[in-house]
């Protein structure tokens, strides 16, 4: 069976027909082979302004919902992702390139996040608050905020959006979603999931969630909308720094979930062969093309030599192919594009004085697909492309020797998304975890940068962004706040002890 045939295999056991796979001018491309696997037709801006406007109706009756009967849609969403796991595991795999672990983790990761919406559906909790006047009773109450656009990326297609959709939908928004160009054939099988539980569910209005495959123009319709309250992008510093000023400028409200440059210090005390494993996983793992990957490595001197040469040897010896076909770990490149920045950063690391092992391209499959092995750059300084993020199986490598200096080389970068700290040494693990050390979103111990849970809030500071979705308190951002003061007295004392009496 040609991938294409499977495709439309999987598309319509997900419930989207072949005749929307073929005829329209939009490419889908796997990255397994570079085959086309589907043509389809991309959504265009009228498409998006018409959206827009559907999905503002639909706010009206929806933020009506109570809470708790919105998280019945999101149960039954969790209900249909479970019955469509294999089905969404492989096409993800098929779209983005995953081995069927990951792609069928990121499939779990959409039904935890959805288990976790629908307790937070009962769960919105707004604070009463001690008041200074008698008679007062002050308290603070979260509302439904507005339509929210959330643009993803192809390295997670399905679950970025599922965390930011799961959450905008208890909480009482419709949900616009642009997918990557790279990855739009799993959004429209996303969008036939949905469209299952909410025929069970009934009564939701229309256009409570959008579909829109296509190209930049229709993000940038999101972003410049008033009526899209909240844009949740997820992708690169440079687009983040497009989208953030256009929705501030007009005081709409954005979550950036952007670059990552995650790094793992790795102290004299540590569990070599747990780090080995955890970096390995970290750095190697869907390609190094997370932004939570693993891209830098700080290992004291005194253990270099115990954990490098084996690392060294990891990266030789790790399965690189066509996950589909065979168990390796290590999938395709999303494209050509991807493969030549990873040369591109290598070539300067190279002149940068680093030492590169692996990075060459393998001979698998067609021209059209892009396997690399995975590089590991021992580098004599933290100089040229380790300051940056190449999405990419890069992991630069350095020798530390004094810890105050390595926390501040941990920080001296852009982004600021995940670390890690590989150590037994409990005051290292402190400080590391203290206000003077990782200045990341996410700051881990003897466990890799990547793999994060839902249950925490997920983001990170800096060039990331600043944004915060998934678990913890991250639905405050769909909501809007009000603080209520009501006087149930028959005085009216003025806060501050302000007289005006007339
Ligand atoms: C991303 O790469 O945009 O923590 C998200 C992780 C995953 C999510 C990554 N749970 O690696």
């Amino acid at each position: 069976m040609t991938l294409r045939s499977e495709t439309e295999c999987l598309m319509s056991r997900l419930g989207v027909a072949a005749d929307a796979l073929s005829g329209g001018s939009m490419a889908c491309v796997s990255p397994l082979t570079g085959e086309r696997i589907a043509d389809i037709s991309p959504a265009g801006v009228a498409d998006a302004a018409a959206a827009i406007a559907a999905a503002k109706a639909a706010f009206g009756d929806w933020r009506m919902v109570p809470a708790p009967r919105r998280g019945e849609l999101v149960r039954l969403l969790g209900e249909e992702l479970r019955a469509a796991k294999d089905d969404l595991g492989r096409l993800v795999s098929v779209e983005a390139g995953k081995s069927p672990s990951e792609g069928a983790g990121e499939v779990q990761e959409m039904i935890d996040i959805c288990d976790f919406a629908v307790g937070l559906s009962r769960q919105l909790y707004g604070l009463t608050i001690a008041t200074e006047r008698p008679g007062h009773r002050m308290m603070e109450t979260w509302h439904p905020l507005g339509p929210v656009g959330v643009i993803t990326a192809f390295n997670f297609p399905v679950a970025v959006w599922a965390w930011n959709a799961a959450l905008a939908l208890v909480c009482g928004n419709p949900v616009i979603w642009k997918p990557s160009e790279k990855t739009p054939l799993t959004a429209l099988a996303c969008g036939a999931v949905l469209g299952r539980a909410l025929a069970r569910f009934g009564a939701a209005p229309e256009a409570l969630v959008q579909v829109l495959p296509g190209g930049p123009e229709l993000g940038n319709a999101l972003v410049e909308s008033p009526d899209v309250a909240l844009v949740s992008a997820t992708g690169s510093t440079r687009m983040g720094r497009i989208v953030g000023p256009k929705v501030a400028a007009r005081f709409g409200r954005s979550i950036l979930e952007l670059g990552g440059n995650n790094a793992g210090i790795v102290c004299p005390s540590a569990d070599t062969a747990m780090t080995l494993r955890a970096v390995a996983f970290g750095a190697m793992g869907t390609a190094g093309q997370r932004c939570t990957t693993m891209r830098r490595l700080f290992v004291h001197d005194d253990i270099y030599d115990a954990l490098v040469p084996g690392l060294i040897r990891a990266y030789a010896s790790v399965s690189v192919g066509n996950p589909l076909e065979t168990d390796a770990l290590v999938g395709p490149l999303i494209d050509g594009a991807a493969y030549r920045a990873m040369q591109e950063a290598l070539e300067a690391a190279r002149a940068a004085g680093g030492t590169v092992h692996g990075g060459t391209r393998e001979d698998i499959g067609p021209d059209s697909a892009y396997y690399a092995r995975p590089a590991l750059v021992e580098m004599p300084a933290q100089t040229g492309p380790v300051l940056e993020e190449t999405f990419a199986p890069i992991l630069y490598v350095m020798r530390y020797s004094d810890f105050d200096a390595v926390l501040e080389a941990h920080n001296a970068v852009g982004a600021g998304l995940s670390s890690s700290i590989f150590t037994t040494d409990l005051r290292e693990m402190e400080l590391f975890l203290s206000a003077r050390g990782s200045d990341c979103g996410i700051a881990n111990v003897n466990i890799g940068t990547s793999g994060a849970e839902i249950g925490g809030a997920f983001g990170g500071e800096k060039e990331t962004g600043g944004g915060r979705e998934s678990g913890s308190d991250a639905w405050k951002s769909y909501m809007r706040r009000a603080t209520n003061t009501i006087n149930y007295s028959r005085e009216l004392p003025l806060a501050q002890g302000v007289v005006f009496d007339i």
